[in-house]
């Protein structure tokens, strides 16, 4: 292992590169140290030995269709695009026939994941998801279902008046497998209540993603950037994560969130920085030291950006995609969706080693018309 930093501008990152190379913890104050810092080159150095220490030169991508059954949020969060009021004659919710009719189309190759999340709607019942989620495991019993949001699991709570675990309990059984990491946004309840006042707030996303994991349903982690927030909110956000992980090893995956503020209701604020996307990315890793992946979702920070987010830190670039709606509402101009040998192509030019992975991070092995899972 290299024990210089040759590229270091910014000598505050001096005793952090220490840590790092003796693989000790950092700190809160190490976080705002680093999100304070400029010096992205050290940054992105520092990551990218950590990211080759865990994961070599791999890079994992998956082929996933996600999938919205309906738009309609009773939330109203400043921060989203997305979410419709019911009579919004541009809203839309899906009948169950429909969601299984969708997951099948659009994409040749096999899938291997559905990633379903939506809004708050304020009729559809924890039984209809139930259903829901049970007739696409019956139609299609070898893709996993990574499905609902915590925010969504604790909303559907409240209406069942179920307890969060009874309601986790019950999706878990009807077939979903874990759980993706939105609606985390960012803990600080004075940024929160800004961007999402409606939502639950950083504590209660917190304990169900406790009990997500405690009654087995591992789930990804997110942070939301580029808004309001301040270096001391995010080095927060993820301590939180991490002494969550410390105690339960439930999360799988964390991925950054640039924030896109066309159409929404903070459309006065400036979009994200390639260099910030990249430095969310290589603090991450080098702050959730008990998250195994990092995750250079394509579709919110373009192509080229997560190309050179794996020299920064993250390890995994997401997958096909096939349909977008979230960050598209909110003006992405990426497209929706790419095919398998496109990742495989980004990623090796990019001068990784790319690895299909099912959601457990398991590799894919594939020939012509089938695949396996290596387990
Ligand atoms: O929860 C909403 C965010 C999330 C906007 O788990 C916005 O593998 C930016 O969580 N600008 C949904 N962000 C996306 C998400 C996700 C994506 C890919 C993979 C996984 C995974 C999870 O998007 C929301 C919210 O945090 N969001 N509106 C916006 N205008």
């Amino acid at each position: 292992m290299k024990s210089e930093l040759p590229c270091i501008e910014d000598s505050r990152l001096r005793r952090i590169f220490e840590k790092v190379k003796g693989g000790e913890r950092l700190s809160y104050d190490d976080g705002v140290t680093m999100y304070r810092s400029r010096d992205i080159l050290a940054l992105g150095y520092m990551a990218n030995m950590v990211r080759e220490r865990l994961h070599g030169d791999m890079t994992y991508f998956n082929v996933n269709r996600h999938i919205n059954p309906t738009d309609v949020c009773v939330a109203s969060c400043r921060l989203c695009a997305f979410g419709k009021r019911a009579k919004d004659p541009h809203s839309y919710t899906m009948s169950m026939e429909q969601v299984w009719d969708v997951a099948g189309k659009g994409y040749a190759e096999a899938v291997t994941e559905f990633h379903i999340v939506g809004g708050l709607h304020p009729e559809l019942t924890l039984d209809w998801f139930c259903d829901m989620i049970a007739g696409l495991k019956e139609r299609y019993p070898a893709v996993h279902l990574k499905a609902f949001t915590m925010v969504e699991v604790a909303y559907l709570a409240k209406r069942a008046s179920l307890s969060l675990r009874e309601t986790l309990l019950r999706l878990k059984s009807a077939g979903v497998d874990s759980m993706p990491g939105g609606g985390a946004e960012i803990f600080s309840e004075r940024v929160r209540r800004i961007i999402c006042d409606h939502k639950i707030d950083g504590d209660e996303w917190l304990e169900a993603a406790r009990i997500a994991h405690e009654i087995g349903l591992k789930s990804n982690c997110t942070m939301l950037y580029g808004h309001l927030e301040t270096p001391e909110d995010l080095s927060d956000h993820l301590a939180r994560l991490r002494d969550v992980q410390d105690e339960t090893q439930g999360f799988v995956t964390f991925i950054p969130l640039a924030f896109h503020p066309a159409n929404t209701a903070l459309s006065h604020l400036p979009s994200t920085s390639g260099l910030n996307d990249l430095k969310q990315i290589a603090i991450a890793r080098l702050m959730l030291d008990n998250i195994p992946h990092i995750k250079a979702y394509w579709i919110m920070m373009t192509p080229a950006i997560a190309q050179i987010a794996q020299r920064f830190g993250a390890n995994d670039i997401d997958g096909t995609v096939v349909e977008e709606k979230i960050y598209h509402d909110a003006g992405a101009t990426t497209v929706q969706h790419l095919r398998r040998r496109d990742l495989l192509h980004l990623i090796r030019i990019a001068g990784r080693e790319p690895v299909e992975r099912d959601t457990a991070y398991h590799p894919v092995q594939r020939t012509e018309s089938t695949f396996t899972v290596v387990v």
